[in-house]
């Protein structure tokens, strides 16, 4: 559907009062009110609803009549007469009618309605609404699945379309809206044209069409029917290992995503999944990696990911037709722990699960996925708050250099990790090391945490970078 909003204004010489009201869905109107008496039309000025389009009530039709009152065309004023019947407004209080615009004077616009009601014997409010058109089959730049929703998954058919020619949007861009495009000449394994992947409208797929799907993450519209895409034989298992055997306050936390076929070797060509997890993670250290591996030789392959609530969402496709054939490692989930959630105990487990777990093949059908999560101890005891006195880190936000007063921490070593858990710094500290000042000119602008390893434990501080 494209959006569109109309303010209306109904004037009439019994108007009596006018009040905007912000109507639901897709109604954008003001209300009026006027005094109806049985028999006596009021003139509904409809079209003024069709904002900017030079209509005639020619190109109107009745499509719902009244029950409680006729309705016609007046040529005079260009509007729509009502007239209600001979106990409106003493018996009768409510009454509406729907109209159809003709779509080729206006193609936003497929009608509207006026609903009336009577708020005491011959005062009545009467709502104009507007109907928006239907585009079930326009482009939403990014929601390449057509599913209503613009996310990881929508990169998949990307990758199963990347290379291919169409026609090109008139005016496209990549604005969340539902954008008019001719049908091209193939479509996906279900009912899903190749045209929703070209998000950005140039006539061709390819890795430029993933920006809209970065641009738009997380935008919805409605949508009748999703296509779905049918299932292959063809079955694999995706399995979490958390590398760490357990887990603390401050740690970062590596896990593998290993996957295999059922006979050793896997074929697959794209994998959408999200993870949730049920600890806190330092703010912007979650992080998928997708380093060489089978599916993935540091070409034909585009991927994207984004943390959604306490999920991160992910995917990875290869783009150039071909299966990739293989077992093992193809992704690292990354972070550094914060805290667990609240009322989570010593007794919990650090809990990582796979949801809505999607792979392709290179034909566009899905593949029958096992997924398995992981699960580590969380190890609070050890996280009893250290003392430390005369511990201090400046300047915040830090630019080119970090000075750390180590106070009496007693700390053997300092690390310092970037948003992607990854050590950035790290240098061994003796006992009479009183204070550190490190050179970050290299660093970019970011949250880093830093690390100083006692034999206590590790005493964490996050540090912002700001160039
Ligand atoms: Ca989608
Ligand atoms: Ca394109």
């Amino acid at each position: 559907m494209c959006i569109r909003f109309v303010h209306q204004v109904v004037l009439s010489c019994l108007l009596l009062i006018g009040t905007v009201q912000f109507a639901f869905g897709q109604r954008w109107a003001v209300d009026d009110t006027f005094y109806l008496y049985e028999n006596a039309p009021i003139q509904l000025h409809i079209l003024s609803n069709d904002e900017g389009a030079d209509l005639s009530i020619l190109d109107v039709e009745i499509a719902d009549y009244p029950l409680r009152g006729s309705v016609t065309k007046n040529f005079t004023c260009n509007c729509l007469l009502y007239t209600p019947f001979f106990n409106f407004g003493v018996t009768d209080f409510d009454d509406s009618f729907t109209y159809l615009l003709n779509e080729e004077v206006d193609a936003s616009a497929n009608g509207g309605g006026v609903e009336i009601t009577s708020l005491s014997t011959n005062v009545a409010t009467v709502f104009l609404f507007f109907m928006e058109a239907e585009c079930e089959e326009c482009v939403w730049p990014g929601d390449v699945n057509a599913d209503g929703i613009c996310n990881a998954w929508d990169l998949l058919p990307i990758g199963i379309s990347h290379g291919t020619y169409g026609y090109a949007r008139p005016d496209a861009t990549i604005l969340w809206e539902g954008q008019e495009a001719t049908d091209w000449t193939y479509s996906f394994g279900g009912d899903l044209n190749y045209k929703h992947a070209d998000c950005n409208g140039d006539g061709y797929i390819n890795s430029n069409d993933a920006n809209a799907i970065i641009e738009n993450y997380g935008m919805t519209h409605a949508v009748s029917t999703v296509p779905e895409m049918p299932y292959d034989s063809g079955d694999l298992t995706i399995t979490l290992e958390i590398v760490n055997s357990s887990v603390s306050i401050g740690d970062t936390v590596v896990t593998n995503i290993m996957v295999s076929g059922a006979d050793g070797d896997a074929d697959l060509y794209g994998l959408a999944f999200s993870i949730s997890y049920n600890i806190i993670p330092y703010e912007g250290t979650m992080n998928v990696n997708f380093p060489e591996s089978f599916l993935s030789n540091g070409e034909n392959t585009i991927s994207i990911q984004r943390v959604v609530d306490n999920t991160i969402e992910a995917a990875i496709t290869r783009t150039n037709s071909e299966f990739a054939n293989g077992t093992g490692l193809i992704g690292v989930v990354s972070f550094v722990m914060e805290d667990v959630l609240a009322g989570k105990n010593t007794e919990e487990n650090l809990s990582l699960v796979f949801n809505n777990v999607t792979a392709t093949t290179p034909g566009g059908t899905k593949m029958i996925v096992t997924p398995q999560g992981a699960e580590v101890d969380i190890v609070l005891d050890q996280n009893t708050p250290i003392e430390t006195p005369n511990f201090k880190v400046y300047p915040i936000p830090a630019k080119n250099q970090l000075n750390v007063h180590l106070g009496n921490t007693n700390a053997y070593l300092l690390t310092i990790l970037n948003n992607a858990g990854q050590t950035v710094y790290s240098s061994p500290l003796s006992d009479f090391t009183p204070e550190m000042n490190i050179d970050i000119q290299n660093f970019s602008t970011g949250i880093y945490i830093l690390q100083l390893h006692t034999n206590q434990g590790i005493i964490t501080q996050k540090v912002p970078v700001l160039k």
